[in-house]
């Protein structure tokens, strides 16, 4: 431990040395590699996957009569009460004008290259006694911020198969964490021990194409290089639909999908 410690103080010295020295022009160590790297096809500098040209977009249907939205109570807790007096609706297979709304739609297959994470984080609020939104997606790695914004205790509990299982508490209105997945994983279903009825699903991908369906059950993943691929439209009830898809550059590419009810 005291030799490692020793050792350190040495390396850092060196170039503290240098500097103080002025003249001396020698690169440091870290900044060598990216000047001298070729990167292969379609790869940019630091080994990360450049975005392409092409989309795939298209609308995702329901064919048949949706279930009737459920009815939920919420008087147990008075805040949540008060921000629903007459209880909520909820719609599991949301459905308007044969469009299917919150489907996580992603790419299955066909993506190469490595695409790190973005910086910027995804957002999951607690609002009205909900999630916000219901369907969340981000890559692996990439920051989730949860925060509360009731004036009542909410925890946050996702039920992962793969990733690490956390449960946190978030007693007040303001209060944020944030957390990331190290693994992928579609559809984590997360829920809250206070409010039973309180849902949402998280997925992961280590790969930034993936969306999910507004309220027409349109979709769009952008971005995209040239390719063959499979796509894959989950619905957190409906058995999940496949499609293939070949995109060339700069095209947008349509695959509609359709649920039977
Ligand atoms: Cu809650």
């Amino acid at each position: 431990m005291f030799m490692r410690k020793t050792l350190a103080v040495v390396a850092l010295a060196v170039p503290l040395a240098l500097v103080a020295c002025g003249g001396e022009k020698q690169e440091a160590p870290a900044a060598a590699p990216a000047t001298t790297q070729t990167a292969a096809p379609g790869v940019a500098a630091g080994g990360a996957a450049a975005k392409g040209s092409a989309s795939i977009g298209g609308k995702i249907s329901f064919a048949g009569t949706a279930p009737a939205p459920e009815k939920i109570k919420v008087s147990a807790d008075p805040y949540c009460q008060k921000e629903h007096k007459d209880g909520l609706e909820r719609k599991v297979v949301d459905v308007k004008d044969g469009g299917l709304k919150d489907v996580f739609v992603y790419v299955k297959s066909g993506v190469t290259g490595t695409y790190p994470p973005p910086t910027e984080a995804v957002e999951l609020d607690q609002t009205g006694c909900m999630y916000k939104p219901h369907i969340v997606a981000l890559q692996v790695g990439q920051p989730l911020k949860i925060k509360n914004d009731d004036e009542t205790l909410h925890n946050i509990h996702p039920r992962p198969a793969v990733n690490q299982e956390f449960n946190v508490g978030q007693a007040r209105k303001g209060m944020e964490v944030t957390k990331t997945f190290d693994k992928k994983e579609v559809m984590i279903p997360v829920g809250c021990d206070v409010h039973p009825w309180m849902r949402s699903f998280i997925s992961v991908l280590d790969h930034p194409f993936f969306a999910v369906t507004d309220e027409d059950g349109k979709y769009e993943i952008k971005g995209l290089p040239a390719g063959e691929y499979e796509v894959e439209a989950v619905h957190e009830k409906l058995k999940s639909q496949m499609g293939k898809i070949t995109v060339k550059d700069g095209e947008k590419a349509t695959l509609d999908l359709s649920y039977k009810g």
